[in-house]
């Protein structure tokens, strides 16, 4: 980092710890915690660090607030959370598309497509897709999954037409972990532990923003209770039964630097 950037970030910095601090004290004062429930506090945070929840807790209740607050009223596909669940250097895939997966990959065969436009309606040839998602137990790879650390994961790109199609598997809904400090909370909260099946999926195109988004499924049962509040209307599609396999397709649009 240049001399500037280095500056310009640590006012950054001291400026959303002071407006942090001032909450705080606010909310301090209006909940008045004693310092029994303090403790208590501490404990469970040092636990939720130590057993490496911390991003997932991070994830789960604050990421759709930065989302929300960055792109409220900005044109183009809404963007979603990037969730813990993130492998920079997946795979890159050769035609035709697929998803690594195990030779005996649970779950229904989907095929996914969509064409990637930016916000004059031009199609996007050449944008990178990098596309992730649970397996049919619910698990990520290399996040607990009995799978290899790619399974699921790959790097793929649009045609001339800015079109992409990829075969992976249905994904299901996603249950975060209840035997930590973070099941531990949301039990105390009486909220469930589900977030809709959804398909991760980020874009890279020289000259715009990367978009980070998913792609969720009309019918769901999580979608109007998600544990991470990840959803967006806009974002739904339609998941359709093509006898052997099922298809679905999401559309999507970019915004320049
Ligand atoms: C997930 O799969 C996820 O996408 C998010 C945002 C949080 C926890 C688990
Ligand atoms: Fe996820």
């Amino acid at each position: 980092m240049v001399m500037s950037e280095t500056i310009t970030k640590q006012k950054r910095v001291a400026a959303i710890f002071e407006s942090f601090n001032k909450h705080l004290k606010n909310f301090l004062e209006e909940t008045k915690p004693n310092h029994e429930e303090y403790t208590e506090f501490v404990k469970w945070a040092d636990r939720l660090g130590k057993t490496g929840e911390l991003p997932l807790f991070m994830d789960v209740f604050i990421e759709t607030h930065v989302l929300r607050s960055m792109y409220s009223d900005k044109p183009g596909t809404e963007p979603s959370l990037l969730g813990p669940f993130y492998l920079e250097d997946a795979p890159v895939l050769e035609k035709p598309y697929k998803l690594p997966m195990r030779d005996n990959e649970k779950g229904e065969k989907l095929i996914f497509s969509g064409t990637v436009r930016n916000i004059d309606g031009e199609p996007l040839a050449n944008t990178l897709v990098d596309m992730w998602h649970d397996d049919a137990d619910g698990e990520y790879s290399a996040f607990g999954a009995d799978a290899p650390d790619y399974n699921l994961r790959g790097r793929f790109y649009t045609d001339e037409n800015g079109y992409f199609e990829v075969e992976s598997i249905v994904p299901i809904p996603y249950q975060i972990p209840t035997q930590g400090a973070t099941g531990e909370f949301l039990e105390i909260m009486g909220q469930h532990p589900y977030r809709p099946a959804h398909l991760h999926i980020m874009f890279e195109q020289e000259g715009y923003e990367t978009l980070i988004t998913q792609v969720f499924f009309e019918g769901d049962e999580w979608l109007e209770s998600d544990v991470a509040d990840g959803v967006r209307s806009s974002l739904l599609t339609k998941l359709h039964d093509n006898g052997d396999h099922k298809s679905a397709s999401l559309d999507f649009v970019m915004r320049n630097k």
